[in-house]
């Protein structure tokens, strides 16, 4: 049985320990730690098996922990990351993996020197059954090449502190992961372009924001980030493909004819529109962890998203596309 220690207490880290307790076999939540002390022991007092720690260090330092999950503020993810890799110990980071590129290169050396990956970032989408679906026909080639991706990353709002820079290392960061997968190929050069401005925005932060992307082999890619959308959470990507697209579906939802009208519902929260991929990544990583090690998005993954939206914030403003570098991806992650 799988001990797991939960670092980050908020919506999401509460909805891992949930999942994790509830859905997923081979692993119990022994731990949980916050930033907040308090938000920890709130937490434990739910669950009989597990034990609020003081401390993401303590909490990771603990004999009984196996295995950590870092559900935390951004700022702190590459810090756990760390630590957990000196203490040798499996670790499954949300996205994003780090701030920087600069900080994933750290914990690349970090996890090469344990000799093996002990790592998964949380880029959820790769198990969801709709992204799942479009990359068996790409990579099928049924369609021939694919050349252009379309998609949309629209959010209802962002919590306070949201800043014009997380539009692309919070959010858009899921796309610079699910794009390169889709493809199989990696970024030469990236550039935002900022939008008339909703009404909506009215926190200081530029919404809506464009990104723009090209592929080592000439693919390019547009992907429309709203934070502040003002009707729901919506996610929508087509690649074209020299014979045909593939879309990505909606997800399931009842459709109603009434009034003289067909709708169907939209959700709001980004949680509940990737629920059943975070559900599968989890009892995936639960079963590689038994086999021995993690299968799914490695240090690299995180790197590469981070590499291109380094460069993203980079152009930013400067009306020039930024080349997408990355350094020379080690054997580990061959
Ligand atoms: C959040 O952290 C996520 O991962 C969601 O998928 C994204 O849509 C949201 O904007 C992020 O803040």
């Amino acid at each position: 049985m799988l001990k797991i220690g939960v670092i980050g207490c908020g919506a999401i880290g509460r909805d891992h320990i949930r999942r994790l307790t509830d859905l997923v076999p081979g692993c119990t939540v022994v731990a949980c730690a916050d930033y907040f002390e308090q938000a920890a022991q709130q937490v434990a007092a739910q669950y009989a098996h597990i034990t609020a720690y003081p401390t993401g260090e303590a909490l990771i330092a603990a004999p009984e922990v196996d295995a950590v999950v870092i559900a935390s503020s951004d700022p702190s993810h590459a810090g756990y990351v760390l630590e957990s890799l000196r203490h040798g110990k499996f670790v499954f980071c949300e996205k994003p993996l780090a701030q920087t590129a600069a900080d994933c290169e750290q914990i690349i050396k970090a996890e090469q020197a344990c000799g093996k990956r002990l790592l998964q970032v949380g880029f959820m989408r790769r198990y969801d059954r709709g992204y799942a679906e479009m990359k068996r026909i790409i990579a099928s080639g049924e369609l021939g090449a694919p050349l252009m991706i379309h998609a949309a990353h629209r959010n209802v709002s962002q919590p306070d502190g949201f800043q014009t820079e997380m539009g692309v290392s919070n959010v858009a960061i899921h796309e610079l992961d699910i794009c390169r997968w889709l493809l199989g190929e990696e970024y030469k050069s990236g550039q935002v372009l900022k939008v008339r401005q909703s009404s909506l925005s009215t926190k200081g932060y530029d919404n809506p924001q464009i990104v723009l992307l090209e592929t080592q082999s000439g693919a390019r890619i547009d992907v429309e980030v709203q934070v502040a959308d003002g009707y729901g959470y919506d996610i929508q990507c087509q690649v074209v493909c020299e014979k045909g697209t593939v879309n990505l579906p909606d997800p399931y939802a009842v459709v109603m004819r009434a009034n003289a009208t067909r709708s169907f519902p939209l959700l709001t929260d980004w949680k509940d529109r990737f629920i059943e991929a975070y559900d599968i990544e989890f009892q995936e990583w639960v079963k590689a962890l038994e086999a021995g090690a993690p299968t799914g998005p490695s240090a690299w993954d995180g790197y590469a998203a981070c590499v291109a939206a380094d460069a993203l914030n980079r152009s930013r403003g400067t009306g020039q596309w930024a080349p997408i570098e990355m350094m020379e991806k080690p054997a580990l992650y061959k």
